[in-house]
């Protein structure tokens, strides 16, 4: 019989899905097993091998912890809200709604076709009111705790999108989305208050198992620096507070800068003697980007404030103050002291500005360049620091400023509040509404899901308005609290919003009480294996861990972490190595492949592709390849026709040890070498002859990888049960030693006994088993020659030159 795919796989799924055969069951006594993948979203071009690569991965891993026993949650669903749908319904005039679910229906289609053991009953879509229903709910939770707030801020615009970007989708000044730049405006936003959850999420990394380059990010990110907080004073009498992370050199501040967005720049306007060169500078300054800002390479500007001194608080010396944009408004306090002699940036700024440069640690050359070294140096020219070592100069001037009250220890985090509300239609509505009488007022949890209007036009407007402002209809409501007219929100949630939680969803999709019911809650928490990518670590692993801890803390889940273990895969290329895009066209489209070879050659394929971390290039010839090892599987199950239940001698020992590696590379994220062993299983099965029970083996093992033909071959043979839910096979450590084998004798060439040993011995353990043997050694004895040289041909013969 022919290996007909096509037919097979079609058979299969039918089968699966009819019997319900990987759903999983809340509160079942066996061990429970959480297998996540990021979610997709349902864009336009469908699903893409970059999709495959870590959707089969863990399909495997699922598959076999099914097979072991355990009770397997591995859930689908769509990611659905956001920009590109929107934009592709404005263009072509088509209801997001149905862009979306037009969308989904391929998504899922491709899904099933590659066979994945999702329990598709559970299926979520953050579009859905049902599901969103319970997003604006934690929103309400979120609020009514303090951490959903209004604020007027500088915010992250994108030119082209004409919306609000969050920092984390700022990727070098332009918007992480769609490449065009982003620019600075100071707009109302919602923000969410994870900062506030800073430290906890530094600290609890400590207790999960994330990939460590995760981890790296995440604390980068966050970005905890220490050091004090000082009150300089000024000439105007108003105080100065800087942040620094190097109180040791307060003796070497010869000037200060404040951030052209400082408030006491309002204040002193009047006051200064150059308030339109400053008033120019600041509007500059405005229209610049952070990243434009910081940017080390770029050269300094700033102007210094007329007619106004700092006064440094430990001697009471006058210093210039000058406002620059490389001073940030949004971190530490938006003012810092200079110290030119031992900070590269206040360096360069001196050198321009002609600002005096006092050297305070010894150890360098701090006319020639800034000694920024804190581990050797000495402190000099700072009274009683002088003579300490940098760390004990830290120590003692943060007690002396806490003494004197000019100062004291403080924490500082990079990790900003998350901007939270978008200008654009196709998101989840905020559920606040504006009463001129009782302000901000939340909606009652009983109306919830505040449903989006069905409008004829979302073009979102430049005034950075959201369309939903033009729907009157929608906008005028009555105010929940006083029931007088008040206004909606009109912003909608970023798309990071629906999948902040969505991992909690599946663990009881359908409730309609509760976002998932506490036991479900409590069978399934934590996720026990989430895969995703590495562009996520900041942005949505890092804001569904914090909504996770919020989560916590009202006692609605019953973990501190949403995660036990995070891997990360590495990116598909295109054939040749260079990056898949739809210009080049070398976008692999993996139904073509399915359609041509089948989902059980496009999943081994995907996972033989390499190591699961690293990028990887996309290789017909390799496809074929993996074709050709499912072709030898089938044909070799087509010479098996014994019912016998024990493996036979020769084939005991591979069969031993591949199940040995095969159960330990799928969990150590290798298929790769897994499926190498199985394709040498394959041809020694081949070689030796195969029977019943070695290839119900083979077929187990393979069946993660490739599961509809094992489970059609299962089948034929009339085994029992459906091969991709048996029992995971079991190997004995005793019988994974190696096989043995006979080895030919020859003294000077001529054949003169035999040995028997384990097949691939080193080369000097056979010559001395040869020499040690019986005949061989009479032989030599008799003919008294002494050993020159040996030559060992492996697994096969040794000769033995003898003189
Ligand atoms: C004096 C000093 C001397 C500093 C020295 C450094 C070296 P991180 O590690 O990033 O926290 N700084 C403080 N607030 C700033 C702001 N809003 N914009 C730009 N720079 C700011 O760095 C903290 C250091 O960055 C602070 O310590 C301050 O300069 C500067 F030898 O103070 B330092
Ligand atoms: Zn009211």
């Amino acid at each position: 019989m022919k290996y007909d795919f096509t037919a097979i796989e079609a058979k299969w799924h039918k089968i699966w899905d009819e019997k319900q055969l990987y759903a999983a069951r809340t509160g079942s006594d066996a061990k429970k097993f959480y297998a996540l993948v990021e979610f997709p979203y349902p864009s336009g071009a469908g699903l893409h091998v970059g999709h495959a690569r870590p959707y089969t991965a863990m399909d495997v891993i699922a598959r076999k912890h099914r097979m072991q026993g355990e009770n397997v949650l591995f859930p689908m669903g769509y990611d659905a809200f956001g920009l590109p749908t929107e934009n592709y319904a404005i263009k072509n005039h088509i209801h997001p709604a149905v862009v979306t679910k037009n969308n989904i229906a391929t998504f899922r289609g491709q899904l099933q076709a590659l066979g994945y053991s999702f329990d598709w009953d559970r299926e979520i879509n953050t579009t859905d009111p049902k599901y969103f229903k319970w997003t604006q709910w934690i929103f309400l939770q979120l609020y009514k705790n303090g951490l959903a707030y209004k604020a007027k801020m500088p915010v992250n615009w994108c030119t082209s999108c004409k919306c609000v970007l969050a920092n984390e989708e700022v990727v070098e000044n332009v918007c992480e989305r769609c490449g065009s730049p982003v620019v600075r405006k100071e707009k109302s936003q919602w923000m969410l208050r994870i900062t506030r959850y800073a430290q906890r999420l530094l600290d609890d990394l400590d207790d999960v198992d994330f990939i460590e380059r995760v981890k790296i990010q995440q604390r980068n990110w966050i970005g905890r620096s220490t050091g004090a907080e000082v009150r300089f004073g000024s000439t105007f009498g108003d105080e100065i507070t800087v942040f620094t992370t190097r109180p040791d050199t307060l003796f070497g501040a010869t000037y200060m800068v404040l951030s052209p967005e400082h408030p006491l720049l309002e204040r002193w306007m009047d006051r200064l003697t150059n308030a339109d060169e400053v008033k120019a500078y600041q509007e500059a300054a405005a229209a610049k980007s952070d990243f434009e800002r910081t940017e080390l390479t770029k050269e300094k500007t700033g102007v210094q404030l007329g007619g106004v001194k700092g006064i440094n608080p430990v001697n009471g010396k006058e210093i210039p103050i000058f406002i620059s944009d490389y001073v940030l408004s949004t971190y530490g306090t938006g003012a810092i002291m200079a110290v030119p002699a031992h900070d590269d940036r206040d360096w360069e700024f001196a050198k321009k500005f002609g600002c005096e440069i006092i050297e305070v640690v010894k150890g360098g050359n701090v006319q020639e360049a800034a000694f920024t070294d804190c581990a050797t140096g000495v402190m000099v020219n700072s009274g009683f620091l002088d003579g300490m070592s940098v760390a004990d100069a830290k120590k003692a001037i943060t007690e002396y400023l806490t003494e004197k009250h000019i100062g004291e220890a403080k924490v500082n985090f990079k990790l900003r509040d998350w901007v939270f509300s978008r200008q654009r239609y196709w998101g989840e509505p905020i559920p606040i509404v504006h009463c001129p009488k009782c302000g901000t007022v939340p909606l009652d949890e009983k109306d919830l899901p505040l449903e989006l209007p069905d409008v004829e036009s979302y073009e979102p407007t430049d005034d950075g308005q959201s369309p939903l402002a033009a729907i009157t209809d929608w906008v005028n409501t009555t105010c929940p609290c006083c029931g007088g007219p008040a206004k909606r929100e009109t912003d909608t949630m970023p798309q990071w919003a629906g999948s902040s939680w969505y991992y909690l969803r599946y663990m009881d999709p359908h409730n309609d009480e509760a976002l998932a019911s506490p036991e479900a809650l409590r069978y399934w928490s934590p996720v026990d294996w989430y895969n995703g990518g590495m562009e996520h670590t900041t942005l949505h692993l890092l804001y569904s861990r914090f909504w996770h801890k919020f989560l916590y803390d009202i006692g609605v889940v019953p973990t501190k972490e949403p995660y036990a273990k995070r891997t990360s895969h590495g990116m598909i290329l295109g054939e040749g190595g260079i990056k898949m895009s739809k210009s080049r066209g070398n976008v692999i489209n993996p139904t073509d492949v399915i359609a041509e070879y089948g989902a059980d050659t496009m999943r081994t394929y995907i996972i033989f592709i390499g190591d699961f971390e690293k990028a990887a290039s996309w290789s017909t010839n390799a496809v074929k390849g993996c074709k050709r090892f499912l072709d030898k599987v089938w044909n070799l199950a087509e010479t098996v026709t014994d019912h016998e239940t024990a493996y036979s001698t020769k084939n005991e020992s591979i069969l031993h040890k591949t199940i040995r590696k095969v159960t330990s590379d799928i969990d150590a994220l290798k298929g790769n070498t897994a499926l190498a062993a199985l394709m040498t299983l394959t041809s020694t099965l081949t070689d030796n002859g195969c029977n019943a029970a070695e290839l119900k083996t083979l077929l187990q093992l393979l069946s993660p990888f490739a599961p509809h033909i094992c489970d059609e071959i299962w089948q034929q043979h009339g085994f029992e049960g459906i091969c991709s839910v048996s029992a995971w096979p079991a190997y004995d450590e005793s019988k994974c030693r190696d096989a043995e084998i006979d080895m030919a004798v020859q003294v000077n060439g001529k054949l003169r006994g035999t040995i028997h040993v384990a097949a691939d011995l080193d080369d000097e353990t056979v010559v001395q088993t040869a020499l040690a043997d019986e005949k061989i050694a009479r032989f030599l004895e008799k003919t008294g020659g002494a050993l020159r040289k040996s030559i060992v041909v492996k697994n096969k013969l040794v000769n033995l030159i003898v003189k």
